[in-house]
């Protein structure tokens, strides 16, 4: 156990770096937008960038865009221990979702290279790129491709909503490499420890410092496109519509109900867009594009939930005469931490009298992909409210802080 005066982490340096990171953003403050290879994304890299070099850790970059830090240790030739997050913010977000992990991951770094600490594996620090699925409709691009959950062809498949393929996007941005040489073998790393905010209310309800992943719950999304019958509002009669937005409310609903009727509160699904052709307010609507968002801890118990809605779907398109073509993007299973790491976490926490609890994860994180190549863990901080992916996200710098200190202890335990 490290002496906790030995772990020193400077915490308004990394209020300062949080605050400055916001400001690479396409929305004004304070929400935070910062879209996969955007100006704002990019920017924002070339900022980690320097502050990697400041703490004077060698840095390499994947051909996705995905950075790596390196502290070395006794013997580079051993896998390392990995932490890290994403910088990328969904539209209208926060400041502190996926930047606590790398911006705190690198002061936990700087704090174990400033104390002496050279553990017997070099410790690496990750930032992902394009966790968030805003630009190419699927999550954690970054660390699926590392992990070889995407390969370089499912890669070169994926489309923004403009049509403007991965592969330009990517280039456009500067990453140039072969996609072929982004997975990276099982064992490549010995661990992966990511810090993140709870972005939910229980540790903050609980007055505890520290929460302990046992568990990530399975993401799946669907992108469903409802064909009606567009025409005239004011010339076409009711009995002969196939009205695209009425059905599209209709199978919105029986999203929410095949949630709440799982039996376990533990699913959860959500129509976050909602897309209306053409849009006009005399045009009845033709077409509808809509996402849906489906979670649970239980994976068969999510794909109950999205049979219940494939079925009604189908009992729509039937009652009212439209076409309703469904696209599932992902359908992923659930994690489970390492028990090493899970133990490891609760020592650092309670080493440093932290009051601390077990958790599952319900938002996903790369941790979910890295382990499918190494065994995983997750720190979490409280955050306020449990507010996440709105402006008004809030972690206290003193949480910060404890985090970044269990992460170091942690990560310094793995590694030794
Ligand atoms: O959606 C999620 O769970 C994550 O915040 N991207
Ligand atoms: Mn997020
Ligand atoms: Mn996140």
């Amino acid at each position: 156990m490290l002496a906790e005066q030995a772990l020193a982490v400077d915490s308004e340096r990394l209020e300062h770096h949080l605050a400055t990171l916001a400001t690479f953003s396409d929305a004004p403050a304070p929400a935070v937008t910062r879209v996969l290879y955007s100006d704002a994304d990019v920017r924002a890299r070339a900022y980690l960038k320097d502050l990697i070099a400041e703490v004077g850790l060698s840095v390499r970059e994947d051909a996705i865009g995905n950075l790596f830090a390196r502290l070395p240790g006794q013997d580079d030739t051993l896998p390392a221990v990995a932490t890290g997050s994403h910088i990328d913010a969904i539209p209208h977000s926060g400041r502190y979702d996926g930047t606590v992990g790398v911006l705190g991951g690198l002061e936990a770094l700087r704090a174990l290279k400033e104390a002496g600490v050279t553990p017997k594996r070099p410790i690496e620090l990750i930032m992902f790129t394009a966790e968030e699925p805003t630009r190419f409709g699927v999550g954690c691009v970054g660390s699926r491709a590392l992990a070889g959950v995407l390969s370089a062809d499912d890669l070169r498949a994926l489309k923004d909503e403009d049509g403007r393929s991965f592969d330009d996007v990517r280039t456009a941005a500067g990453f140039t490499g072969r996609l072929e040489e982004v997975g990276l073998e099982p064992g490549h790393y010995h661990h992966f420890v990511e810090l993140h905010i709870e972005q939910g209310p229980h540790l903050e309800a609980q007055n505890l410092n520290i929460g302990v992943v046992d568990a990530i719950a399975a993401p799946a999304t669907l992108h469903i496109t409802v064909h009606g019958q567009g025409g005239h509002a004011g010339a076409v009669l009711m009995p002969h519509r196939h009205d695209a937005l009425v059905a599209g409310a209709i199978l919105a609903q029986a999203v929410e109900d095949a949630a709440r009727s799982s039996g376990a509160e533990d699913t959860v699904a959500t129509v976050g867009i909602f897309d209306v052709h053409p849009r006009a307010v005399n045009s009845i609507p033709s077409r509808v594009f809509m996402s849906v968002d489906a979670r649970d801890t239980d994976a068969a118990r999510r794909d109950e939930a999205i049979a219940k809605i494939r079925q009604a779907a189908e009992r729509i398109a039937q009652e009212r005469d439209v076409r309703i073509d469904i696209e599932t993007l992902n359908a992923d299973p659930p994690a489970t931490c390492g028990e090493e790491i899970v133990g490891t976490i609760r020592e650092a926490a309670e080493g440093m009298g932290l009051a601390h609890t077990t958790l599952v994860s319900r938002a996903y994180h790369d941790a979910l992909f890295m382990d499918r190549i190494c065994p995983i863990g997750m720190v979490f901080i409280p955050c306020h409210q449990g507010i996440s992916h709105r402006p008004d996200e809030y972690s206290a710098p003193d949480d910060i802080a404890n985090g970044v200190r269990v992460l170091a202890q942690t990560l310094a335990n793995l590694a030794s």
